[in-house]
């Protein structure tokens, strides 16, 4: 928490802090406290002058340090207004060492999905990658994405939005016809087999996006409950990661209450072969298990679709 404006946004969250108070609190005389408060009201943020002290009275939607506030404070927020993908700059990152860093864009020009795919990060989006170095073994490492999956759901479901989990890392809602593609996931390991050095965790939500803007067969917040604050979205998705990331029998319970492939009839398309049945339950890789008239069969990756019953 190096940046000096977001020490004073902190001390300011919870309560009236007097000027003379903020210098001491900080180590900093009262001229450099007016100096920062000045810095921050020309940032966006509506600090109030009261007799008791100042007080925080607007943050802005999404900017670095509001997002840096609204986040928990072990992680480091870089925000970009236009990158080609934040994956992109979080494994630079991730290359370097570092970790525990949440990159935001405000657009991307070259958004990435799985196998090459784009992904299309108009403005008004949630575009962020997440630099975590995994505590889980190796061979349980592909939870992360569903433990992505699960953060991201049961935040938009607390905005009263019936979102559900499409295995292995889509986020859809139902609409009158079928359903609609609100998230994605793409996650990225580097390790080796019994050592893993860094996963970037890279989550596409279409937040505060027009429809007209998206391919088809995806959907927007703004679109089915209108604009949200993004940086409050992000704070609670961040959270629910954080409570998660580290315990996989956890993560597996909560993304099979948020799943809508369980007991479904799927077809899955894996490295040149498709399997279809019924999706009946995930493993402890996070593999898919599909019941199949043959037996049953296990894919760790590939397309699903969900088929409507025969
Ligand atoms: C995904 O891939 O769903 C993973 C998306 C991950 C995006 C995030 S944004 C932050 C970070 N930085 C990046 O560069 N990427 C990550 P996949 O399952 O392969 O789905 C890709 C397909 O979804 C495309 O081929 C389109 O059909 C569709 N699509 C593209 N843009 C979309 C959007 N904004 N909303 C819904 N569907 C989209």
């Amino acid at each position: 928490m190096g940046n000096p404006g977001l020490v004073v946004l902190r001390a300011l969250e919870n309560a009236r802090v007097s000027g003379p108070e903020l210098a001491e609190e900080l180590g900093v005389s009262r001229e450099a406290v007016w100096k920062r408060i000045e810095s921050l009201r020309a940032q966006g943020f509506g600090i109030v002058g009261t007799p008791t002290g100042y007080e925080l009275q607007e943050i802005p939607e999404f900017s670095e340090l509001a997002i840096a506030l609204s986040v928990p404070s072990k992680l480091t927020v870089v925000y970009e207004e236009v990158v080609e993908s934040t994956n992109s700059v979080a494994r630079e990152f991730a290359t370097a060492g570092e970790s525990d860093i949440v990159v935001v864009a405000g657009e991307q020009s070259g958004g990435r999905g799985r196998l090459g795919r784009e992904w299309e990060s108009p403005s008004g989006g949630i575009w962020m990658s997440i630099v975590l170095t995994p505590r889980l073994p190796t061979a349980q490492l592909p939870v992360l994405t569903h433990a992505a999956a699960v953060a991201v759901t049961k935040a938009i479901r607390d905005l009263g939005v019936n979102a559900g989990i499409k295995w292995p890392n889509d986020v859809l809602v139902r609409d009158g016809s079928g359903t609609a593609k609100l998230a994605g996931i793409l996650t990225e390991i580097q390790g080796e087999a019994d050592q893993v050095h860094w996963a970037v965790i890279g989550i596409g939500i279409n937040a505060n996006v027009p429809s007209r803007e998206l391919p088809a067969g995806a959907t927007s917040l703004r679109e089915i409950q209108g604009e949200v604050t993004r940086r409050c979205l992000i704070g609670d998705i961040l959270r629910n990661l954080i409570a998660i990331q580290d315990d996989p029998d956890e993560i597996l319970t909560q993304w099979e209450q948020l799943a809508m492939t369980i007991g479904e009839r799927v077809r899955v398309e894996t490295s040149g072969r498709s399997v279809e049945g019924e999706a009946v339950g995930i493993l402890r890789s996070g593999a898919l298990v599909i019941a199949t008239g043959a037996g049953e069969e296990v894919v760790h990756a590939g397309d699903c679709y969900h088929l409507r019953a025969p």
